[in-house]
């Protein structure tokens, strides 16, 4: 019998943290569906016990997120006992004719933990996309859980799948989409799906109409404030080999561009809507590297971002892109504070060079104070535990973290996911098995080396911005937390809390993010 379709999407994040975030992907596979007369319900497990404490805990213990008074944080969390019934409920209520899936390696490992006890009727379609489809499509169908996975641009393919579902078709043959062949019963990739240009692919706008104030209320420099990513680009021209954005771009060689800035009119007429509704102090822009942008695109959305929003951002971007001039066009933003985070990864030539860096230590000391002579606020992202790292190695970073001195640093351990250069690496070494479930990068390391075990690389991370941020007599204070974490806790309290005494006592009085201090601007 032929089923009645009542146009009816579910959409489904399997977040990992302890806390809400607006998902980039969401709101766009919600507003594709409307547009094509869908009727979309939304649902995740941002406020369920993980039993793990998530990155945001483990940043502000560990002295890299100035702590604030846990107003950020969500206390109404359900047992992770009710995800399951409450998936089911909404399944069974809702009847949707698709559940759509995004989601990472570790929101896909997580999702695995509970999913397969979820009772999905047999006719409803179960999509996953995300960044875990691009490398890992034929295991996902593999376990008989999934209908069809989408690799890359979703813009071309959902109004595709959303079509065959209405038409009752079988969902073969759709271009950036992975499904089980009927005939040989195992799982087969179609190509590609074309590049789409920057006007089709932002050519709406996102739909954030489930979001309530959990999703963007985030600590932000000590304070709690309204918070909302927003995409400006994608794409990134580099080629780091601990990273996956290379392996995005290349699915579309020769086919067309990639690597896109949004149209700007776009950008604001979705910052004007999302600023009715919700009044953002602080936009965590999400281009993975903003000044690489053409200098034309800075300067307009920068001139307009200064008369139309005024409000204060963050971007990423690379050593080599923050220039002067660059700078200098951020300013016409009259933006409160802007924060500049630059990935520095490590102290170390060898290290930069594994990671396929190509930068200077020398340029990246100097962009650093170059950034802090015209007055932004920096982040700096640093990792360790990378395949063949000594611990020498990781004190090389320790020290350029010295040095740089940046207001915030994040510092990540490294994990091993699937299809990156460096994993293949820790592979062949025999160091991962590559079945392992991945931590978070604040969580630990899985890789098993002979030049630095996984529980030294652990006990590092725990007290890596003390042995950056304090005077070097108090090392072997560091060293003992280091070596009995579980038994030192009130000195490594004292420790952290030392930690920002003196970096209180290093930067201005001044609020971040109401005063902006002023610099002499060059010719812009
Ligand atoms: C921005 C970003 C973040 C932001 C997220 C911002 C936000 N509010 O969503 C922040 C900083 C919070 C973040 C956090 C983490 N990130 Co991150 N992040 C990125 C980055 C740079 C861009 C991702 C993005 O939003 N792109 C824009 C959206 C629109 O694109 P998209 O997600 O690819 O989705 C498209 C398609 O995949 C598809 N699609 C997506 N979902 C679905 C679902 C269905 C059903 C369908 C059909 C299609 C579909 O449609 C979308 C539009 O075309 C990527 C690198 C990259 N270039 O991808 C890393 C990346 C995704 N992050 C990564 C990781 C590991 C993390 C962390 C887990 C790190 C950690 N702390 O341990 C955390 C997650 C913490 C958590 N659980 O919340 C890894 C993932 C690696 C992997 N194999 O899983 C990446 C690839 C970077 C890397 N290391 O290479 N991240
Ligand atoms: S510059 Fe950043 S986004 Fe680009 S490849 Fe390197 S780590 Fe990935």
């Amino acid at each position: 019998m032929t089923k009645i379709i009542k146009k009816r999407m579910l959409l489904f994040w399997p977040n990992t943290a302890n806390r809400g975030r607006i998902h980039m992907a969401i709101p766009i596979l919600s507003a594709i569906a409307k547009m094509n007369g869908w009727e979309v319900k939304y649902h995740d497990t941002s406020f369920y016990q993980k039993g793990v404490d998530d990155a945001t805990f483990w940043r502000e213990k560990s002295g890299a997120f100035k702590p604030v008074d846990g107003k950020h944080l969500t206390t109404d969390v359900k047992p992770a006992s009710q995800i399951v019934p409450d998936f089911q409920e909404i399944i069974d209520d809702f009847k949707p004719d698709i559940i759509g899936i995004s989601g990472m390696t570790n929101d896909w490992q997580y999702l695995m933990s509970f999913f397969p006890q979820v009772k999905v009727p047999e006719d409803t379609v179960v999509a996953f996309g995300g960044t875990h489809a691009l490398h890992s499509s034929a295991e996902i169908l593999k376990t008989g859980l999934v209908d069809i996975t989408c690799f890359g641009q979703v813009e071309y393919v959902l109004p595709k799948i959303l079509k065959k579902i209405e038409n009752n078709e079988p969902l073969d043959g759709i271009p950036g989409t992975w499904v089980i062949d009927k005939e040989t019963g195992e799982p087969c990739r179609n190509c590609v799906s074309p590049p789409l240009s920057a006007e089709e692919l932002w050519g709406f706008d996102p739909d954030y109409s489930m979001y309530d104030e959990r999703y963007y209320t985030y600590p932000f420099d000590g304070k709690v404030v309204k918070m909302f990513w927003l995409e400006t680009g994608r794409g990134c021209p580099f080629s780091c080999t601990y990273c996956e954005a290379p392996q995005l771009r290349n699915l579309y060689k020769g086919k067309g561009k990639y690597v896109i800035s949004r149209p700007i009119e776009n950008i604001f007429s979705t910052i004007h809507k999302l600023q009715e509704k919700f009044d953002i102090d602080v936009f965590n822009i999400t281009n993975e590297c903003f000044l690489s942008q053409k200098k034309s695109w800075i300067r307009e959305f920068c001139t307009r971002w200064g008369k139309e929003v005024k409000k204060s951002f963050l971007i990423q971007t690379r050593v080599e892109t923050a220039d002067i001039e660059r700078l200098d066009l951020l300013r016409l933003s009259n933006a409160p504070t802007i924060q500049i985070g630059q990935g520095i990864e490590s102290g170390n030539k060898r290290i930069l060079d594994l990671c396929n860096r190509k930068m200077n230590i020398d340029k990246i000391k100097a962009s650093y104070k170059l950034m802090k002579e015209r007055g932004f606020r920096t982040n700096a992202f640093y990792m360790m535990g990378f395949p063949t790292e000594t611990r020498e190695e990781v004190f090389d970073t320790i020290e350029l973290c010295r040095s740089v001195n940046s207001d915030i640093d994040s510092i990540s351990i490294f994990q091993p996911y699937p299809g990156l250069p460096l994993t293949c690496l820790a592979k062949d070494n025999g160091w991962i098995t590559g079945d392992e479930i991945f931590p978070t990068f604040t969580e630990g390391s899985i890789i098993n080396q002979p030049s630095i075990t996984a529980e030294e690389v652990t006990k590092l991370w725990k007290v890596f911005l003390l042995y950056a941020k304090l005077p070097k007599k108090y090392w072997s204070d560091i060293k003992k937390v280091e070596d009995n974490f579980e038994e030192n806790q009130d000195l490594y309290q004292k420790l952290i809390d030392l930690r920002w005494k003196i970096a209180e006592r290093n930067t201005s009085a001044e609020d971040p993010l109401t005063v902006t201090k002023q610099v002499p601007l060059s010719s812009c």
